[in-house]
């Protein structure tokens, strides 16, 4: 699938979702005030886990037309973003109540799966879908960083240069006040770690945390002229300060397990939204670190002193276990659909509501179904002795290291939870 796909269905809430997670600005925690709840201490707990975390992520999205005209669905609208997988962690799409139309990637290479319901809604009717995931997430590790060892302006790759330095929106590259600010903050610095270590420093001195939500991301030059930004937000005005000294930077969304957390948020004057069952809506940078390669940087949510600057990477919400990296947004312009989105809905009178859940489950219980049994045991005897390469392999039943062996630890943890249930 060639098709660009807007995933409108996140993008109307992405500024929701984002903005409700969690910041570094220390306040009572009310319902009221979704914007400052401060990590809790398991994540602590969690840090050094070695083990596989196991989630389901469930979500259900109900399209309502209550205006008098027909709300024709279009394939942006019946299309989901897939969970990204890579060495941090394994995402499976387990269930989906309508059958699947297409499976494609959109502009920014994310997978997108189009369900096949109802195209259109008539005045009064609604439509409503769910899917669910099973998400394994493994231990993750920030390389030690040092500004001494730091790689070079020059030693970024000019391939990745030309992907994710180009200047669109939302990443306002040629506004003359956004490189000035850059050029104030890091001047003639060339080594990337001691720019990007300024950057962080200069937004977290000079950004406030909103008092209350945004309803849309920001520009990075609304963030920089009115010194106030949620997660996403204060991670755009980045990426568009590192494009402009030519390091590469894009914006990535995820969620984070939130035993403790309940919400219902309504945004959009009613138009849309979103209860969120232990799950937040986080979003952050990336950039590439020469010779690291790509870290996570993140503004908000800091497991660590904000004195430090590197406790952005080090310490970010993408480091934990308890976050599942969603999507990556580097050509898609999300502030322009937030806000086209927002005044479709409205002018047409159109309802979004949705429901996003998150569970964990025991290490043992590596199908996801909240009881550790024989169906589990059977699924790793099966996969017993294998190896990546193997045809019995399955990364499912690779609970705990050695990674990339099931072996006897893998049954042992199965069997020391053997009949536990949620
Ligand atoms: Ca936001
Ligand atoms: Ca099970
Ligand atoms: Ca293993």
């Amino acid at each position: 699938m060639t098709k660009r796909l807007k995933k409108v269905v996140l993008l109307a809430f992405i500024s929701v979702f984002l903005s409700s997670a969690i910041t570094r600005m220390v306040e009572p925690v009310t319902t009221e005030n979704l914007i400052t709840i401060p990590a809790p201490p398991s994540f602590q707990q969690h840090y050094r886990d070695t083990s596989n975390m196991r989630f389901v992520i469930r979500s259900n999205v109900t399209f309502e037309n209550r205006g008098t005209g027909t709300w024709d669905l279009t394939e942006e609208e019946r299309g989901i973003s897939l969970f990204m997988n890579n060495t941090w962690q394994t995402v499976f799409l387990i269930d989906h109540s309508h059958r699947l139309e297409s499976i494609g990637e959109d502009d920014d290479g994310n997978s997108i799966a189009v369900l096949d319901f109802q195209r259109h809604l008539q005045p009064g009717e609604s439509v409503s879908y769910s899917v669910s995931c099973n998400a394994f997430s493994k231990p993750r590790m920030i390389p030690d960083l040092n500004e001494n060892e730091s790689g070079q302006l020059e030693d970024i790759p000019e391939n990745l240069r030309e992907e994710f330095c180009i200047s669109q929106p939302p990443f306002l590259v040629e506004d003359e006040e956004i490189r000035e600010a850059a050029r104030a903050i890091a001047g003639n610095e060339t080594r990337v770690l001691t720019i990007i270590k300024e950057f962080v420093k200069w937004i977290w001195e000079n950004i406030q945390y909103p008092s209350q939500r945004h309803e849309h991301p920001y520009y990075p030059n609304e963030t920089l002229k009115k010194k106030e930004g949620d997660c996403d937000d204060q991670a755009i005005l980045f990426a568009t300060f590192c494009r402009v000294y030519g390091i590469p930077s894009f914006i990535q969304a995820g969620c984070i397990y939130l035993p403790d957390f309940y919400a219902n948020v309504t945004t959009w004057e009613d138009h849309i939204s979103n209860e969120l069952r232990r799950i937040g809506w986080h979003g952050w940078a990336m950039a590439y670190v020469p010779p690291w390669g790509w870290l996570p940087i993140d503004f908000t949510f800091v497991m660590g002193s904000f004195a430090v600057p590197l406790n952005a990477i080090y310490h970010g919400a993408a480091t934990l276990q308890e976050t599942i990296q969603y999507m990556n947004i580097n050509k898609e312009n999300y502030v322009a659909s937030s806000h086209m989105y927002r005044d479709f809905l409205q002018q047409n009178d159109f309802h979004l509501y949705s429901m996003d859940e998150m569970t964990m489950t025991f290490l043992g219980d590596v199908n996801c179904d909240f009881i550790v049994n024989m169906l589990d045991i059977s699924v790793i005897a099966k996969a017993f002795e294998s190896e990546p390469a193997d045809s019995n392999w399955n990364e499912i039943a690779d609970i705990t290291e050695p990674y990339g062996k099931i072996n006897i630890i893998d049954v042992s943890i199965a069997a020391t939870e053997f009949g536990k249930t949620l």
